[in-house]
């Protein structure tokens, strides 16, 4: 008997430029869905992690970039009407902690308003019954709350981010309950790789190390070294975004690694790559890291990378996640710090 052919899914992926958008879309393409990404004009090339996946334009592609903004509702609107997606992966947000203290309101358009504009664009179009939607939530919302978070935790964002986000994961519980939207909110934990944002304190830190290993710079400045986050494996946590939509119900998950280290661990952990063992010396904005082999000092504080108010120590704990999606992490903070240093590397050797 001949097999009948299935059609492809189709995903939408808002912020597939981003992180964890470009890392999503290669997952799902392996999966053979068709991936329709969300991507914002800009007056440079803003589409780096996403270049691959641009074919010749003569050739069938499972890959549609779309121009679009979460700020836009018409725009919104009319890209899920014409593509009408089976799944929704809103992952586009101002991602940066310390810059929503300096764009607060746009910081709420995008991240708290966008959300609820994608959920009332489902219930406009009547998709209710048709398409699934990821909401990327973030441990931000647990703020000072004590370690380890699980779902169950209390919510006291500490930044204008956390608080757009704590919005979104309330409009989106709201929306599941009230339409029956298959909507679900991932609390990822901090996670990174390759490809995450330089201006982020993982990625600022092994392209440092890996710019002095080359003899391109001298120091790097950080602010808080007291800090303490569980950071995961970008690629492991893309996984889990996936897995929540191919449940039974709709549901929201902690997605962590249950570590966590300070800033100053990782910095140590990072030099220690490249064969530099970084002791400390000196106190506050004077502490300085430096070579214990020949003195030389790497690591200097500057205040302005000082946060209005601090999160002090995000560290999740994923059972539920373990034991309903079989979801763990996979890859661990040394080998992914390995990774991400020798990337950089090979990246500057390039340049
Ligand atoms: P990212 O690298 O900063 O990517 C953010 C993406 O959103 C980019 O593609 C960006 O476009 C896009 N974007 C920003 N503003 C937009 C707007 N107004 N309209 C449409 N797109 C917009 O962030 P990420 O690390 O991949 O994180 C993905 C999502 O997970 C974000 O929502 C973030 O808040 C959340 N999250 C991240 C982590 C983490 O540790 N990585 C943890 C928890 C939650 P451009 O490329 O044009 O800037
Ligand atoms: O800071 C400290 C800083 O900017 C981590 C986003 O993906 O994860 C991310 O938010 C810590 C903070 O990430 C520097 O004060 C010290 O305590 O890498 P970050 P974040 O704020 O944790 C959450 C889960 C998200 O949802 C966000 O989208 O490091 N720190 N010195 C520094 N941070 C930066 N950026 N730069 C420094 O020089």
């Amino acid at each position: 008997m001949k097999k009948k052919k299935q059609n492809k899914k189709i995903a939408l992926i808002t912020g597939v430029t981003g992180q964890d958008g470009s890392l999503l879309a290669d997952f799902l393409l392996k999966k053979n869905y068709k991936v329709i990404g969300l991507k914002r004009r800009s007056s440079t090339f803003n589409t780096q992690r996403i270049d691959h996946l641009y074919t010749d334009i003569q050739k069938p592609n499972n890959f549609k970039p779309y121009y679009g903004d979460l700020t836009d509702s018409s725009n919104l609107i009319r890209v899920i009407q014409s593509t009408k997606p089976d799944e929704i992966y809103n992952l586009g947000a101002q991602s940066h902690v310390h810059t929503s203290f300096e764009t607060p309101e746009y910081t709420a358009n995008a991240d708290a308003l966008g959300t609820l504009r994608i959920l009332e664009a489902i219930r406009i179009l009547n998709l209710q019954k048709k398409t699934k939607f990821y909401q990327a939530s973030t441990s931000e919302i647990f703020g000072n709350s004590k370690p380890p978070q699980n779902e169950n935790t209390s919510f006291r964002p500490e930044s204008p981010y956390g608080t757009a986000k704590l919005y979104a994961y309330w409009i989106v519980k709201n929306y599941r309950k009230a339409y029956d939207i298959f909507a679900c909110n991932g609390i990822l934990f901090n996670h990174e790789g390759p490809k995450r944002g330089e201006t982020f304190v993982t990625r600022k830190i092994t392209r440092a190390v890996a710019e002095i290993y080359l003899n391109k710079r001298r120091t790097v400045f950080l602010g808080n070294l007291n800090a303490k986050r569980d950071w995961g494996y970008a690629k492991d946590y893309i996984r889990s975004m996936w897995m929540m939509l191919q449940q039974k119900k709709p549901d929201d998950y902690v997605i962590a690694t249950g570590k966590s280290c300070t800033v100053r661990n990782f910095v140590e952990k990072t030099f220690k790559v490249v064969g530099i063992n970084i002791a400390w010396k000196g106190k506050g904005l004077n502490e300085v890291g430096y070579n214990s082999k020949n003195n030389q000092v790497l690591v200097k504080i500057d205040k302005n990378y000082f946060r209005p108010n601090e999160v002090y120590h995000l560290r999740g704990d994923y059972k539920k996640a373990k034991k309903i999606l079989k979801w763990r992490p996979k890859i661990s903070l040394d080998e992914m710090i390995k990774e991400m240093v020798l990337n950089d590397i090979k990246i500057l050797k390039k340049s």
